[in-house]
């Protein structure tokens, strides 16, 4: 990235931002709709506030995180809690926003991203706070799924490619051997995603498509949230106390099931990776089809790794970025599409969509690959090591291309499932 395309990337970010949160009220941007995500104007503020520390206090001198200011702190207020501060109003968060942006240009202007400091070397910084805006876009539709008072009404709905295909059980099979696995990316890449490192893989095999509506509600039908033998211990504890019979956003439609995306219901199409499930969930469907969850050391050689050149790709179709043309991402479509929709969406090892529509769940806990270094701040990655999260992968259709590829972890609590999630399953070979 030269200066101009990280200027006109700032621009765009921007753009989005506020485009998704246009058609909103006040008491919408204000109202803490769920204990799980902050008031909308907490995530501006919080936006504005992380690009001021990164792009204009940390290039003065080094700051420590901890000086996020005041109210935008993410670990002094828990999301559960934000409802309650004083936040301020749309026109000021929006003036905060125009001020900090003019003095990150004018900073930009005079910065060498050729020289040896690794923050500026190559744009660094500049991508993780744009990846930063696009991960919050995604977590605005997180909050406006949740949404209280009227539905959310996106501004613009784009039909995804027609093709659609049948899912037929099929399973890739990856034979075995080493894999280079994470990157040496220094320009995008998060830190959690590196170094690069081999690892030898034991035979595996992985579904060739994700999970879908039909083969969920198989498992439905036939008793899996009462089957206590399906479940893990952690995972059946949340059965009982989360009562759940079905997705996240599925209700009752007689003897069938109809769901919800923002202010559109429709009933189940079969032909969709299922969507809004927790990793119990997950887990609990993998034993009940003889499979299991895969690790995601597994699911990034099934998203990437080509054998005859032994080398991982930056994406399943190749190196060539990720666009709203080879996978359903950008918060375009506004929900998943048809199995099969993305022609180009394979892997090497002949895997569909593992990029896009869903995240997919592995039982992989996040801990740091080997010869991890922290860089450029603990509170991204580190602090979120151990057994607590479970990663998962690919992104899904409100992940802006910026912040996706095969690389890239997400993690998150094995119980949430207002994220959009999903899954595939594996087997030992
Ligand atoms: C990587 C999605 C788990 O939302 O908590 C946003 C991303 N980090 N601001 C999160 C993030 C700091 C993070 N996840
Ligand atoms: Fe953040």
């Amino acid at each position: 990235m030269n200066h101009e395309d990280i200027a006109a990337r700032l621009t765009e970010a921007r753009e989005r931002t506020l485009a998704l949160v246009d058609p909103l009220s006040d008491d919408d941007l204000h109202r803490q709709h769920d204990p799980l995500m902050s008031p909308i104007i907490w995530d501006l503020g919080h936006i504005a506030h992380f690009e001021e520390l990164w792009l204009v206090r940390n290039l003065e001198g080094p700051v420590e995180f901890g000086e996020m200011p005041g109210i935008y702190n993410p670990f002094e207020h828990p999301r559960r809690v934000r409802g309650q501060l004083e936040l301020p109003s749309l026109d000021d968060v929006k003036a905060v926003m125009n001020e900090i942006r003019q003095r990150v240009l004018a900073r930009l202007a005079s910065a060498n991203l050729d020289g040896d400091d690794p923050l500026l070397c190559d744009g660094y910084v500049y991508a993780m706070v744009l990846q930063h805006e696009y991960q919050h876009d995604e977590t605005f539709l997180q909050t406006l799924q949740l949404k209280q008072g009227a539905p959310y009404q996106a501004s613009r709905v784009y039909e995804p490619p027609r093709r659609r295909v049948t899912a037929d059980g099929s399973m890739a099979k990856f034979g075995g051997g080493p894999v280079e696995l994470g990157t040496d990316d220094r320009a995008v890449a998060y830190d959690n995603e590196r170094p690069r490192h081999e690892r030898e893989i034991a035979p595996f095999a992985i579904d060739v498509y994700p999970v879908t509506n039909g083969d969920y509600l198989q498992f439905m039908r036939d008793g899996g949230y009462a089957r206590e033998n399906l479940w893990s211990a952690d995972g059946w504890q949340w059965n009982r106390e989360s009562q759940a019979d079905a997705p996240k956003y599925w209700m009752r439609d007689g003897d069938d099931w109809c769901t919800r995306v923002m202010d559109r219901v429709s009933s189940v199409d079969a032909g969709l990776a299922v969507c809004h499930v927790c990793y119990h969930e997950a887990d609990a469907f993998a034993r009940w089809a003889g499979k299991r969850l895969p690790t995601e050391t597994e699911w990034e050689v099934a998203a990437g790794w080509d054998e005859s050149e032994k080398r991982m790709q930056r994406f399943p179709w190749g190196d060539e970025p990720a666009t709203p043309e080879r996978a359903n991402i950008d918060q375009l479509v506004f929900g998943v599409a048809p199995l099969g929709a993305y022609g180009t969406n394979r892997s090497p090892l002949g895997c569909y969509g593992m990029i896009g529509d869903v995240w997919e769940w592995t039982s992989s806990d996040f801990l740091p690959y080997p010869g991890y270094r922290t860089f450029p701040y603990a509170e991204y990655s580190e602090v979120f090591f151990g057994n607590e999260y479970k990663v998962l992968r690919g992104g899904s259709w409100a992940t802006r291309p910026g912040v996706i590829r095969n690389s890239f972890r997400n993690w998150d609590y094995p119980i949430r499932r207002q994220i959009f999630s999903g899954f595939r399953c594996a087997r030992d070979a």
